[in-house]
């Protein structure tokens, strides 16, 4: 008995750290093309994506160029796309704002399972300098983080695609789900109590 409420404990414990939450997100190539870029994401999950952000202030380039590794400043985007955007995403001011951090808010369901959502010529300029120009390498080390409805939470960065003609693709992992942390304490206490109870109902027998 005990050890069956264990194992169902345990499970418990397992599929909430389990999220199986993902994005999959590449730009344009190839590497040396100079803005605008695309930036093309799909929601590769089982839950919506409610939330959206792209961060050029961890960008850090292929190393080689003048300005890799300053800050990415996003200006100016032509246009929104995929199937997310006929529900609207909000941008909470990604046009002409000019700010190395973009978060785009979505409604429920809007960028479901399988949903595509893309940022389409938006032009990306240096450390707040307009009409700067940055190559598709440059954007490597750009941060992008999603937060799921079931409470988990992709972090990535863009990085190299090594394949002839391909931007840059996004790598990341999602880590678990919010209330694990507050839940973890309690089924553990859940447990002891158990433990004590049964050790209890020994000794009396
Ligand atoms: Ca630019
Ligand atoms: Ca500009
Ligand atoms: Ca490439």
């Amino acid at each position: 008995m005990k050890r069956t409420l264990l194992a169902a404990a345990a499970s418990m414990i397992l599929s909430t750290v389990a999220a199986n939450a993902a994005l999959l997100g590449i730009t344009n190539g190839p590497d040396d093309a100079v803005d605008p870029v695309n930036f093309l994401f799909e929601n590769d999950s089982g839950f919506d994506i409610l939330n959206l952000t792209i961060d050029g202030t961890t960008a850090v380039g292929d190393g080689t160029g003048p300005n890799s590794g300053v800050t990415v400043f996003w200006d100016s985007i032509a246009s929104l796309a995929g199937d997310a955007n006929p529900n609207a995403p909000t941008p909470v001011d990604p046009f002409g704002l000019n700010s190395p951090v973009m978060t785009f808010l979505f409604a429920p369901g809007a960028f479901a399972t399988g949903f595509t959502f893309d940022i389409l010529d938006i032009d990306p300029d240096f450390g707040g300098v307009n009409d700067t120009g940055v190559q598709i390498l440059d954007l490597i080390g750009v941060k992008v983080t999603a937060f799921f409805s079931d409470s988990s939470t992709f972090v990535g960065a863009f990085v190299d695609d090594p394949e002839p003609g391909k931007g840059l693709k996004l790598e990341g992992s999602t880590t678990g789900v919010v209330p694990l942390p507050a839940a973890l304490p309690l089924m553990l206490a859940g447990l002891g109590a158990f433990a004590l109870v049964s050790r209890r109902r020994r000794k009396a027998a």
